[in-house]
């Protein structure tokens, strides 16, 4: 069997695959494709887009992480990261629709990388789009402290949902203003707190770029 990651190492969303495939247990390659400098032609065949990650198994090529992660659940044996019961269910997606089309942008391109990334990396940061990141994350916060379950944020067992907004999140709270604004919501403050220890968070630690690097997140 062949499973092959292409992504990025500082990509939320190649570690967002790489937390699904973590939590299940499953062994796989890497290649290192940096979406943000020139995309080699042969992943522009991967992924018309250019964006990361994209999971190849035994030539079966697919892309965009929510189906990334759904397809490895699917697929492979360990613990199910979807819930059965439909409405359970639908909030996963929900969750996940949540952070993917509200919370990224302003949570991990505004806030994490001008106040973390950049700054690691020695490049300019742009206090503008930190303060217009940090007023978009409290909209997304709002939602998800309203929408989440305990202990998980869809009920009592991991899903998807967990690892799709708590890469976000692990990204965010970097930043002292984004810790800052997570502990102003209880529940998401907790579910973090229990979430952050797991072995796969640790296990897929993206760390820090060092200072002369010139790289994008
Ligand atoms: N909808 C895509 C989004 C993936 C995405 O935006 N990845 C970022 C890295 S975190 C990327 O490739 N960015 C390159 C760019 O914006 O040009 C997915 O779910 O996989």
């Amino acid at each position: 069997m062949s499973l092959v990651l292409h992504g990025y190492h500082f990509s939320v969303y190649n570690r967002i695959a790489r937390l699904a495939l973590a939590e299940k247990g499953v062994a796989y390659d890497r290649v290192e494709v940096n979406p943000f400098a020139d995309t080699p032609p042969e992943y522009l065949a991967l992924h018309p887009f250019g964006r990361v990650p994209a999971l190849v198994h035994d030539g079966f090529v697919l892309y965009e992480t929510g189906a990334i992660t759904r397809y490895i659940d699917r697929t492979f044996t360990g613990p199910a990261l979807q819930p059965g019961a439909p409405r359970a269910l639908a909030r996963m997606d929900q969750l996940i629709g949540v952070i993917d089309s509200y919370g990224y942008w302003p949570m991990v391109r505004q806030v994490f990388s001008h106040r973390v990334f950049r700054s690691a990396a020695g490049r300019p940061v742009d206090e503008a789009e930190v303060a217009q990141g940090l007023i978009g994350a409290a909209k997304v916060l709002a939602a998800l402290e309203a929408l989440a379950s305990e202990p998980f944020l869809t009920g009592p067992e991991l899903s998807l949902a967990d690892l799709h907004v708590g890469a976000m999140v692990a990204y965010f709270t970097l930043a002292p203003e984004g810790a800052a604004m997570l502990g102003t919501y209880p529940r998401l403050a907790a579910w973090w707190g229990k979430l952050r220890q797991r072995a796969s968070v640790a296990a897929t630690d993206p760390g820090l770029p060092p200072a002369d690097r010139v790289t994008k997140a």
